[in-house]
């Protein structure tokens, strides 16, 4: 963040915001001064997160959850995890917020107000789970460049908000579309206003979901900033890299769409599996859609001490894209066997589905226990990484965690 730039743009209210507290001299400040509680931000508070999530990045903002934070069945905001392609808008006036339909494929180019979207098309409300393409990256040999995601790229929230399909339908669409693709108020850090951070897109069938939402309340309240207030595409069990934040213009498409980061290896892998650090024809790399099946043990916290019981309760969570999770098993003795866990129905199509188990040691020492999620289709998680790819995409091998029995 630009020292300069960050208090001429920066209003009172906002410094404020971040203090957690008023200036009372505010009126005797220099101008463009940068109070000193301002100067090395504390993303903590700015965003309001919990002090156990860990920074990746801090230009732009990249921070992650650990799975012992995420054991809430819907993720709060201090739990949820933050992917910043670019600078967080600044200065947002929802009363003049607006969002415009265009592209080839639309029957009416259309702009509307947020006040408009919210009293023309009726609200829906759905937890969905988004995860980054990019979780679990860290373990990928050769390493893949970008944020080191460990397990905590994922969350769970209430999302509410219009249907995209009801303000497509209004503006009209011709039989021609394809793809729409999504562009965001944040923006390039190079500061090159011509240059998009991001602007990704889903094909059609997947934008005319009930659960595809333009949201604007995220667990019951304004989302936060960090997370696209006003107004933000949300499509579920995709790459969360397609879900839109601070979208102020959706775009259908006759052709798929060819925003930023929707080419070369950017959130694309080999259509088929090849050897780690193959070098891969750009005709033979495939967009990633659904994302693959995934559970996390959030209780207990790994490393945790057992004391004088044979028997530990665990629970998480599984998710698996589009499809429904069907089974949900761990294991103690390194996958050699497995034992089922009870497992929740989701609340709706594309939320995370909760288990619990209780698991038995026979006697004192140190275990690890293991996840292991099957979806609807009967594919289960891998034990160990799956195929490779350039930018170390989809890692949905087994999470698992170390307790000693005391
Ligand atoms: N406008 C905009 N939308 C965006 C991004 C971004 O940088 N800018 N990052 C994407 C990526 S890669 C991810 S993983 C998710 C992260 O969502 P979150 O920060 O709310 O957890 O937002 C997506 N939407
Ligand atoms: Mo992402």
């Amino acid at each position: 963040m630009n020292r300069r730039g960050f208090t001429n743009k920066i209003s009172l209210a906002a410094m404020a915001t971040v203090l957690g507290s008023d200036i009372v001299f505010a009126h005797r400040m220099p101008k463009d001064y940068l109070p000193l509680g301002l100067q090395d931000p504390d993303p903590f508070k700015m965003f309001s997160k919990d002090k156990g999530m860990v920074v990746l990045n801090d230009k732009p903002w990249n921070m992650e959850a650990k799975a012992h934070l995420l054991n809430d069945d819907i993720t709060p905001n201090k739990f949820m995890f933050i992917r910043n392609n670019g600078r967080t808008p600044e200065q947002i006036d929802t009363s003049k917020w607006t969002l415009t339909l265009d592209g080839e494929s639309v029957k009416n180019a259309k702009t509307y107000s947020l006040a408009e979207l919210k009293s023309k098309f009726q609200h829906h409300t759905y937890q969905l789970t988004l995860e980054c393409g990019g979780n679990g990256r860290s373990e990928f040999n050769p390493p893949a460049k970008g944020n080191q995601w460990t397990v905590g790229a994922v969350s769970c929230a209430e999302w509410t908000g219009v249907r995209l399909r009801d303000v497509l339908d209004d503006a009209g669409i011709n039989s021609d579309a394809v793809y729409i693709g999504y562009h965001g108020a944040d923006t390039h850090l190079s500061g090159d206003p011509k240059k998009e951070p991001i602007s990704r897109g889903v094909p059609i069938s997947k934008a005319m979901q009930d659960e595809t939402l333009l949201a604007f309340a995220m667990n019951g309240e304004d989302i936060p900033l960090a997370h696209g207030h006003p107004l933000r595409l949300v499509c579920g069990g995709w790459p969360a890299s397609t879900s839109g934040k601070w979208v102020n213009r959706i775009s259908v498409r006759n052709k798929v769409h060819d925003g930023e980061k929707m080419g070369g290896t950017s959130y694309r892998v080999p259509c088929e599996t090849v050897a780690p650090g193959s070098k891969v024809e750009d005709s033979d790399m495939c967009i990633i859609e659904s994302m693959p099946v995934k559970s996390l043990i959030t209780y207990p916290k790994s490393g945790a001490l057992i004391k004088q019981s044979q028997t530990l309760n665990i629970n998480g969570h599984a998710w698996a894209g589009e499809l429904e999770v069907s089974k949900m098993e761990y294991s103690i003795d390194f996958g050699s066997t497995w034992h089922s866990c009870s497992l929740k129905k989701p609340a709706n199509r594309l939320a995370w589905q909760h288990f619990n188990a209780t698991v038995s040691f026979p006697k004192k020492g140190y275990y690890e226990v293991w996840g292991r999620a099957t979806d609807a289709k009967g594919k289960a998680q891998p034990m160990v990484l799956p195929g490779w790819n350039p930018k170390g995409y989809l890692n949905n091998a087994c999470h698992r965690i170390a307790v000693k029995i005391v």
